[in-house]
């Protein structure tokens, strides 16, 4: 197949002053910020779904973008010039990883698994033919668990011990893929694992059913020699009422309870952290500070929606609080992928293009501007003062754990009345952080 993307050019970095549409005014792949590359603190990804099957249909009507690639949909030939079109656009953004479900690269045969399953193995044979010798890999697959019909009382959590194997027959399957492709993690997005009503619901019965199923997809997956990550990507609600995997802290919960916190991260989504009522910065920093941050779901909600409208990230103040946590945690097992969807009216290739440069430049912004946050150092050192008491005498107990509820007692009733905690500056620190974003 010839070139899909006509008229597009490679895009390339040309710095902040260029008015190109086509370049990026600040990721520069080669450039080093604390010691590594861009391209290495930034390793974003495409996801397949959004960028390569949505067309732009929602509830209220039709697709408003032409993803055939020339070729009619429901096809495997339409499924390979998804692929051709896939790589021809990573390699003009300069993007070195996809992320898929299982049924975004193929049509589904409802009728019969083995087919499906005859098909992903042709599909992916295909990306490896057409990856090789280029950098191009897979970031991290999943199965899809929550579209057919098969799955709407949910897969792990799901009353049917048919439809059960049928969630575990997707899993070993995409884990297999995951392993043939190179890919760096395997995530676990619990779409449907929630309820409607609790008076059709046995709770613990359904959260013990998926721990199940997630030990026995680690114990196969690392039997088949994967050696990435594992991921819960938690959301409260949507498509179900109430999710399992409702935030980070309720995810890291289970996964501690089941013993599963060895093999499994979080992969935090930007929309899914403001649906469970959380900003995106909290659910990285809940993470990290658990040592559970693996990957993210770059993206952004609309504060005056209650739904996940998946936007393509355009927000640098929120950008460079992610960055600031990814740069804390010391980078990422998983990358950046942006489950993101260009708005329906933007209907063109062009589109698809402004899109990615959007979110592209817009976490290279991020980065810079998190760098120079710890570079200037202020707020992280205001941070470190505000707990100072700690450092000596009875804080410094206190931290050492060696003291008793008595002592502290004792000293409080000798001291009659504590000290002001001292300011918490919140104005003076966000003043800091304007000044780094927009005043140099
Ligand atoms: C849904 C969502 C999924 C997961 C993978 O909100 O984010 O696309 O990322 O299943
Ligand atoms: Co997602």
């Amino acid at each position: 197949m010839g070139e899909i993307f006509k008229n597009i050019p490679e895009i390339k970095f040309e710095g902040k002053e260029s008015k190109n549409p086509f370049s990026f005014r600040y990721y520069d792949a080669d450039r080093v910020i604390m010691g590594k590359k861009m391209s290495e603190h930034l390793p974003f990804a495409m996801a397949w779904w959004h960028n390569l099957s949505a067309t732009g249909a929602d509830m209220f009507g039709a697709g408003t973008t032409d993803k055939s690639f020339g070729v009619k949909p429901g096809t495997m030939e339409h499924a390979k010039a998804k692929v051709d079109a896939g790589i021809e656009f990573m390699k003009k953004l300069g993007i070195k990883y996809y992320c898929f479900h299982d049924v975004d690269l193929i049509p589904e045969c409802s009728e019969d698994i083995n087919v499906t399953n005859e098909r992903l193995d042709e599909i992916t044979d295909y990306i490896l033919e057409k990856t090789k010798g280029t950098d191009i890999k897979c970031l991290w697959a999943t199965a899809n668990m929550f579209s057919n019909p098969r799955f709407m009382n949910g897969a792990g959590s799901t009353n049917s011990a048919e439809v059960y194997c049928f969630a575990a027959a997707q899993i070993k399957k995409v884990l297999e893929l995951t392993v043939k492709l190179g890919g760096r993690g395997y995530v676990f997005w619990g779409g449907r694992e929630g309820y409607e009503t609790l008076l059709n619901t046995d709770v613990k019965f359904e959260q013990e059913n998926i721990a199940n199923l997630m030990k026995m997809a680690v114990e196969y997956g690392r039997s088949i020699g994967f050696k990435g990550t594992f991921f819960i990507e938690p959301k409260p609600k949507e498509p179900m009422k109430h999710q399992y995997d409702f935030d980070a802290a309720t995810s890291i919960a289970f996964l501690k309870e089941h013993g599963l916190d060895k093999d499994f991260k979080m992969n935090i989504e930007a929309n899914h952290a403001t649906l469970a009522g959380h900003t995106f910065q909290h659910e990285l920093r809940i993470s990290r500070v658990n040592g559970m941050l693996g990957s993210v779901d770059a993206n952004t909600g609309d504060p005056m929606l209650g739904w996940d409208t998946d936007e393509f990230p355009h927000n640098a103040y929120d950008t460079t609080l992610a960055m600031y946590e990814i740069l804390k945690n010391g980078g990422l097992d998983g990358g950046l992928n942006f489950d993101s969807k260009s708005r329906r009216p933007s209907n063109t290739y062009e589109d698809m293009f402004y899109s990615f440069i959007l979110g592209m430049d817009v976490f290279a912004l991020g980065l810079i501007k998190a760098a120079e946050l710890i570079e200037d150092g202020r707020i992280e050192k205001f941070v470190e003062e505000k707990y100072a008491s700690y450092n000596e005498g009875i804080g410094k107990k206190i931290l050492e754990r060696s003291t008793t509820l008595s002592e502290l007692s004792d000293y409080a009733l000798k001291l009659k009345k504590p000290s002001s905690p001292g300011s918490g500056r919140q104005e003076y620190l966000q003043s800091i952080l304007n000044d780094i974003l927009f005043g140099r």
